[in-house]
């Protein structure tokens, strides 16, 4: 195996025995196959794309599962093998790794684009919004990459992702909002009640919705984890009173976690972490859509996007309460709407100089002890600056009890990593307030933590709208090699992390 699509790669290079995510080998060249079989499968329908919805889905659902953390079932990633063979004419697929170095960084920051655009129009589609223009560019650049050698290309490529990572998070948020309402200011209690529970983790509002719907009159809460916390901020999911809070943290502190909830737990996207030998909850866990861990259970599926929680729900009411392990209230909710509803008191609070900076530190959460630098810096920040947050990354700071600017929070939660899009609307819309001809202008820093590829798609949109002097951390990916990180950072301005100290100076 080699693999370095995600942050924790070892040493910043490369898994090649063991992924440090617990993918092994045997999977990681299952998946290598099939990321070659779907660019066979894309080259023999891209002359006739516009009516093949049925391999355009299937290529866009087979991205999606080999996002860092979403699938680590070997059958599940065979039968999807099978199917691409099944679809193909020939086998002689070319390899996946490039043996030049910046060809092979480019290729790999496009794939790992693709995957995340991959996902968040899986998500959308779930909701009953598709785009063929999405689904015919993945298809466009799986066929094509193989053949090109240019590093410019690439580059154009890679900004081409931008534009269509920007167009799938407006795609998602129209179907979140017009599904479930415009999130609005909400405070999420952290500690938990006294009846049984079921855990909802991942990232596909319409799973929680369909549970919620038929859970409600069951006697069983329902808790969101890690990129679920948003759920609670949607008027038309808050609505059901047994949506009763959220449990624990980011997604790496579930094998802990998990432990003292108790009851069942759902997983509707990534961050699946293998549970360890003696974990108590395997068979009370359950996988849907794209994710998968071979020993947990799947939820039944009664027709396309309908599906039948009856098991879990029932296996719920067996189990102990949830063990509280913190108590209180987070308050999130500040989506683009939200944000904009309170424009004029955001700009008030700027001109009279008591926000004096916003800080994006979108992104994802992980398990390095490095990460410790995203709740030091938050800590550090002076009074007077907002944070702008949204994704797993939130869990180091959103806990702070930071002090308020005039009743405005420091820390504006936006939502899960997709609604990264909603500062990108409200950095627009104050550059439009303040008559500023560049968006640089604002008083707005981009502090973003990656850890997988949807980070890289957000990441990639960022540099798409023309958004300079991002930090990156904790580290840079692990793939781009010299020339391309210089090019990142001669066009861009983006570089990694230093220390807390320099950073926060350089800031301002
Ligand atoms: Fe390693 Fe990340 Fe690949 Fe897992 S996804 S094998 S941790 S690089
Ligand atoms: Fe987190 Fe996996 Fe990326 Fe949607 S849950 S942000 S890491």
């Amino acid at each position: 195996m080699y693999c370095n699509q995600c942050e924790e790669t070892v040493a910043n290079k490369a898994c090649t025995v063991r992924g440090v995510c617990g993918k092994d080998s045997e999977l990681a060249n299952l998946m290598d196959e099939l990321k070659e079989y779907l660019k066979v499968l894309s080259l023999q329908i891209n002359d006739d794309k516009e009516d093949k919805l049925e391999e355009k889905r299937f290529i866009m659902n087979s991205m999606f599962k080999l996002i860092t953390n979403a699938n680590f079932n070997h059958e599940s990633i065979r039968k999807q093998l099978l199917i691409a063979k099944s679809y193909t004419k020939k086998e002689d697929v070319t390899p996946y790794y490039e043996a030049n170095e910046d060809l092979n960084a480019l290729k790999s920051l496009i794939m790992g684009g693709l995957m995340g655009i991959s996902a968040y129009h899986s998500h959308a589609i779930h909701l009953g919004y598709e785009d063929n223009e999405i689904h015919n560019f993945l298809v466009d650049v799986l066929a094509t990459i193989n053949d090109v050698k240019e590093l410019d290309v690439l580059l154009e490529v890679s900004d081409k992702c931008g534009y269509y990572g920007v167009k799938v998070m407006e795609l998602l948020d129209k179907t979140n909002t017009t599904a479930y309402g415009n999130p609005e200011i909400t405070k999420v209690n952290i500690g938990v009640g006294n009846r049984p529970g079921i855990l909802v983790s991942g990232h596909d509002l319409n799973d929680i919705e369909q549970l919620l719907e038929q859970s409600k009159d069951s006697g069983v809460d329902i808790y969101t984890h890690s990129e679920m916390l948003p759920a609670h901020y949607y008027p038309k999911l808050k609505k059901y009173t047994h949506l009763v809070g959220n449990y624990g943290n980011a997604w790496w502190k579930q094998t802990s976690e998990f432990e003292t909830f108790h009851g069942p737990i759902i997983f509707t996207t990534n961050c699946i972490v293998p549970p360890k030998a003696n974990a108590s909850y395997v068979d009370k866990t359950y996988a849907t859509g794209n994710c998968d861990y071979p020993g947990f259970k799947r939820i039944k599926e009664l027709a396309v996007g309908s599906k039948d929680f009856s098991e879990v729900i029932e296996q719920a009411k067996l189990c102990q309460v949830p063990q509280e392990i913190e108590n209180g209230e987070i308050t999130g909710g500040f989506a683009h709407n939200q944000v904009l509803a309170l424009a004029d008191v955001v700009v008030e609070n700027i001109k009279n100089g008591s926000i004096r900076k916003f800080v994006v530190m979108s992104g994802c959460d992980g398990r390095k002890k490095d990460r410790g630098y995203y709740e030091e810096f938050a800590r550090t920040l002076k009074d007077d600056t907002i944070i702008l947050t949204s994704g797993c990354a939130k869990y180091r700071y959103n806990k702070l009890q930071l002090k308020d600017i005039n009743g405005i929070p420091r820390v504006l939660d936006a939502g899960q990593c997709n609604d990264s899009y909603s500062w990108v609307v409200v950095a627009m819309k104050l550059k439009e307030v303040f008559e500023l001809n560049d968006i640089n202008e604002l008083p707005i820093s981009f502090n973003i933590a990656w850890y997988e590829q949807k980070a890289i798609i957000v990441l990639l949109s960022l540099l798409h709208l023309g958004i300079k002097d991002i930090k990156v951390g904790p580290t840079l990916p692990g793939y781009l090699s010299e020339t391309t990180a210089n090019y990142l950072v001669e066009h861009y301005g983006i570089s990694g992390i230093n220390t807390v100290t320099e950073d926060i100076a350089t800031f301002g």
